[in-house]
């Protein structure tokens, strides 16, 4: 194999014309699919956007900029593993075969199983999916894309015949009218967000609109937010879909090239907007908007797609803009932006339990023919497999008996995550590919094969606009960890089909990709990518960033603009919708619970949680609850709640605000049984699915609230790696080796003094110190060894109030006198917790610069403290920090 370090090229530093090599790669985390350079330097790994990669020209946000400190050995699976024991790769390889050849002569092909996901890259993607359609014969492969981007690609077949997404970013410049729906472009797409806030800055006539129940980050720039009513989205298109019918501003030429224009507007009278529950100004500003506004992007993501309806939802979208032929022409169209870094890719392979490689269909025979003919495949599935929800189901009913899981963590991530555990503890073989060695889902595996990660892997990942970029090697494998597509290739080897998966290079497989697609072209697919069929392991090494397809007939380009599409009969489909309202609430369960991401964090942590500037912004699971409910149910700010639903519980801390309305409380998704064991949310969401795409409702769940009933309160820091064994707690990193831990329980100990050594595994040999009140409830301890602390406990009836970023900051050190105060001396300032990740800069420093130096805009903030001036996604905190604390502000409110 090629060294990869040669596709690096050689960059000249500017300022001090030193040379350096820098490696082109791609971020691993959302779908915008930024391009990244990676220098090594004396101190690490220095990340910076690549000003020539077209997704951000040079941008990155905090999570791309932090990605330095996510690649050290901590925490990482190095060796295979077989029920909880080191084995070596033979082994473990010929274990995985053996497993899987019995479970299929046994019970037959479909008593196995995979589950996969849109972070593999597209070159192990799609050798899963040959190994399981095309060589096992079963469809049961599906992907955690299910629980992402289903409902997207049902709507999009169901519109367009394909799943294609018709346009590009530069049309979210070019547009007139952006509208997010059900997307919070600035916290999950950063640097999206950052090209239409500069696009606005550029030319203020453009209009941004956000339609989500929640006012979030994505707020900041919008000049219309809808707040509407939890799962109403369809009811709202289906307004403007009637009042573009009757403003007549349907496009009488482009509805020639559809079918079901009638019957879709005839659905659509039948809705009452109401249920919207939106004030009429706002409803009918958005619809004169959208109507009088010919260059119009309507992006939508996860308020949309995950839903029992979201199928639906996302054709009531699409049908607006077929109605009016606003698609595929610059500045026009439905976006449906994608999550993961490679979504996109996955649908290209096939990865979902419905598709086959290329956008062909699987229920279609003569697409079925030709795949088979091309892979040489002894047996194709004639009918879909299980979808994840389903899958899992499967599982726990005993009738999948062999079930690999690769790149995705479903204990924590499936709704009814509790239940899906469980199933995966009792199947009777489990293998999960991964590149940490402890999460929630590898501890269920019987075998766990280590996988190589980010700066390791060599392929490609399609982002958002349908862009295909390289991921680069930066450095040889930990450990032994191998990559997914040789895993799999292995045991599709050992299982005994040698010559279907005898690659040596990801180059080949790409090829062969791209060769499977000039045949899905031939026979309709939109996914064609011919030109690269014969690419050369070179050529691989120095592609660079193009968009599909690229073939012959069609390099790069939107689509859809002249009328023709992906059907049989070439028209586009307008489907009558009916908007349903998601699962009522009840007596018992008064709340809906929304669910979603926060702004530095990914997912489930187990590689954003390794860097303790993205931990320091939201450090705690947490319930964003409005005042009115807060104060009817008598919680308190910073308290803690307990939830409870049909599925499971939580305990989350309390977040006071108006963003969400009453009744529709907000959790992030983000922690595990690694870092806060009852801070899973997905123990409360029920596995409500849509019907059509199979993918669940999210975003909705019906749950209970009530005052979590804490005798206590604790923070702690130490420089171990714990589980403290109380009702409750909750860990971040601190970087340098140590953890800060947010505790709580239910009974008072009658010893702190010896509880804390409990909780906190602190050795006899350690020497305390300690100061107490217990009237008040207050226990402080403070434990060193040879004169360095190892760990400190603050204990309170309430909330414990310390300064939380200093006490962190003296593990390891020679306790001062005021580690017992728990707060610094005075000319040491806590900067408190994390507001800009990218420069480190902490909401106390942002509040004392505002107030004592009358800082009053977000640029002068960024020319003192530098805060908000790389990747942007902290300017709506700093800007909602200014209002609160400016002096002026303040006499203003008085
Ligand atoms: N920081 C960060 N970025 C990420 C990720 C991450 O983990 N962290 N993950 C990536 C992935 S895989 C994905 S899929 C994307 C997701 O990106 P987004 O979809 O933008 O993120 P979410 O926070 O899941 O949900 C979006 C919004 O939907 C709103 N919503 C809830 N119910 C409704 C409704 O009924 N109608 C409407 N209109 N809106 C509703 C929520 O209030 C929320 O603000 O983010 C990607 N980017
Ligand atoms: N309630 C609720 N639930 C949700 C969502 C929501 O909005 N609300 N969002 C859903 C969505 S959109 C998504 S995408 C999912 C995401 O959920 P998951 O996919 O479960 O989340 P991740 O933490 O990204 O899991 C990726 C795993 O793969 C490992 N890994 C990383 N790189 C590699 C690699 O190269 N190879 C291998 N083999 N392993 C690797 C990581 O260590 C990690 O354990 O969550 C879904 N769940
Ligand atoms: S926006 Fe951030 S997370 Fe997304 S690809 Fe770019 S740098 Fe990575
Ligand atoms: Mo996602």
């Amino acid at each position: 194999m090629t060294d990869p370090r040669d596709a690096g090229q050689t960059l000249t530093d500017g300022q001090t014309g030193r040379q350096a090599e820098a490696i082109r790669t791609t971020c691993p985390y959302c779908g915008v699919g930024c391009g990244v350079l990676a220098r090594q330097t004396a101190q690490g790994w220095e990340i910076a956007g690549d000003p020539d990669h077209p997704a951000n020209m040079g941008r990155l946000c905090s999570k791309g900029a932090a990605l330095g400190e996510t690649l050290g050995l901590e925490g990482r699976l190095l060796a295979p593993q077989i029920h909880g024991q080191e084995a070596n790769w033979d082994t473990a390889l010929d274990l995985v075969a053996a497993k899987f050849r019995a479970a299929i002569d046994t019970h037959g092909p479909d008593a196995v199983a995979f589950y996969v996901s849109g972070q593999l890259l597209t070159e192990d993607y799609y050798v899963a999916n040959k190994l399981m359609k095309g060589f096992i014969g079963s469809a049961n492969i599906d992907t955690n894309s299910r629980l992402c981007m289903a409902s997207s690609v049902a709507g999009h077949r169901r519109a367009f015949g394909t799943d294609t997404v018709p346009g590009l970013y530069e049309d979210l410049e070019q547009a007139d009218l952006v509208v997010l729906v059900g997307s919070n472009l600035a916290w999950c797409h950063p640097v999206l967000f950052q090209r239409l806030v500069a696009a606005k800055a550029a030319r203020p006539a453009l209009r941004v609109v956000v339609v989500d129940p929640r006012r979030t980050a994505s707020c900041d720039l919008a000049d219309l937010h809808l707040a509407l009513a939890p799962g109403s989205d369809a009811a709202l298109f289906n307004a403007l879909l009637v009042h573009l019918a009757d403003s007549g501003k349907v496009d009488a030429d482009f509805i020639n090239n559809i079918n079901g224009f009638d019957a879709a507007l005839e659905a659509a009278r039948q809705e009452d907007s109401a249920r919207c529950n939106l004030p009429q100004a706002d409803l009918e500003a958005f619809l004169a908007l959208w109507a009088g506004t010919q260059k119009v992007v309507t992006v939508y993501s996860q308020g949309i797609n995950q839903s029992a309806s979201g199928s639906d939802k996302v054709n009531a979208i699409l049908n607006c803009h077929l109605a009016t032929g606003r698609i595929g022409r610059p500045g026009m169209g439905p976006f449906s932006v994608t999550g993961q870094p490679n979504a996109m890719g996955g649908r290209e392979v096939g990865g979902l339990a419905n598709m086959l490689a290329c956008h062909l269909e699987l229920e279609v025979p003569a697409h079925r023919a030709a795949v088979q003919t091309f892979w040489a495949a002894p047996a194709m599935p004639e009918t879909p497999g299980l979808k994840a929800v389903d899958m899992f189901r499967a599982v726990e009913a005993g009738t999948i008996k062999a079930l690999w899981i690769i790149c995705t963590n479903p204990a924590v991530s499936m709704p009814d995550a509790d239940r899906v555990a469980r199933a995966i503890a009792s199947c009777d073989f489990v293998v999960v590919s991964d590149m940490m060695a402890s999460t929630d889902t590898t501890r269920l595996a019987h075998v766990l094969l280590p996988a190589t990660g980010w700066g390791e892997k060599d392929g490609t990942v399609t982002n958002s606009e349908r862009r295909i970029s390289r991921q680069r090697a930066l450095r040889p494998a930990a450990g032994q960890a191998r990559h997914d597509w040789q895993i799999l290739a292995e045991v599709g080897r050992r299982m005994g089909w040698a010559e279907a998966f005898a690659w040596d290079y990801p180059a080949q497989i790409f090829a062969e990709h791209a060769a499977l697609s000039g045949i899905a072209g031939a026979l309709g697919s939109d996914f064609d990518i011919s030109d690269h069929a014969g690419i050369s392991s070179a050529g691989f090494d120095a592609l660079a960033p193009f968009l599909w397809p690229a073939n012959p007939r069609q390099r790069g380009g939107r689509f859809f603009a002249e009328g023709r599409f992906h059907t049989a009969d070439g028209r586009a489909r307008m489907l009558p919708i009916t908007a349903r309202t998601p699962q009522p609430t009840d007596a018992a369960h008064p709340f809906r619970l929304n669910t979603g991401r926060v702004r530095d964090h990914w997912h489930t942590m187990t590689r954003t949680g390794l860097s303790a500037r993205l931990s320091q912004h939201l450090a705690e699971p947490y319930l964003e609850i409005h005042p009115h409910d807060a104060a009817a149910l008598g919680l308190a700010a910073a308290s803690l709640a307990e939830v409870t639903s049909p599925q499971g519980r939580a305990v989350l801390r309390v977040l006071i605000s108006d963003k969400v309305a009453p009744g529709h409380p907000f959790a992030p998704i983000h922690w595990s049984g690694e870092t806060a064991p009852t801070g899973r949310v997905d123990a409360l969401v029920p596995a409500i699915t849509d019907p059509v795409s199979g993918q669940p409702d999210s975003k909705a769940a019906v749950v209970a609230i009530a005052p979590f009933p804490a005798a206590w309160f604790g923070y702690a820091v130490t420089a171990q790696d714990l589980r403290p064994d109380c009702a409750y707690w909750a860990r971040a990193t601190l970087g340098h080796g140590g953890w800060r831990y947010e505790l709580a329980g239910t009974h008072c100990p009658d010893d702190w003094g010896r509880e804390a050594r409990r909780l906190l595994s602190v050795p006899d040999s350690a020497a305390m110190q300690a100061y107490s009140d217990p009237a008040r409830g207050q226990h402080r301890m403070v434990f060193t060894e040879t004169g360095r602390l190892i760990a400190a406990l603050f204990i309170d009836r309430q909330p414990v109030a310390v300064a939380r970023d200093h006490l962190a900051s003296l593990i390891g050190a020679e306790p001062e006198r005021d580690a017992l105060a728990g707060r610094p001396a005075a000319d040491r300032p806590d900067p408190g917790a994390t507001v800009c990740a990218c420069f480190n800069v902490g909401v106390n420093t942002l509040a004392r610069a505002i107030a004592e130096q009358g800082l009053l805009s977000v640029e002068a903030i960024g020319d003192a403290l530098k805060a908000g001036t790389n990747c942007g996604s902290c300017r709506p905190e700093i800007k909602a920090l200014i209002a609160r604390h400016s002096p002026a502000m303040k006499e203003a409110a008085e």
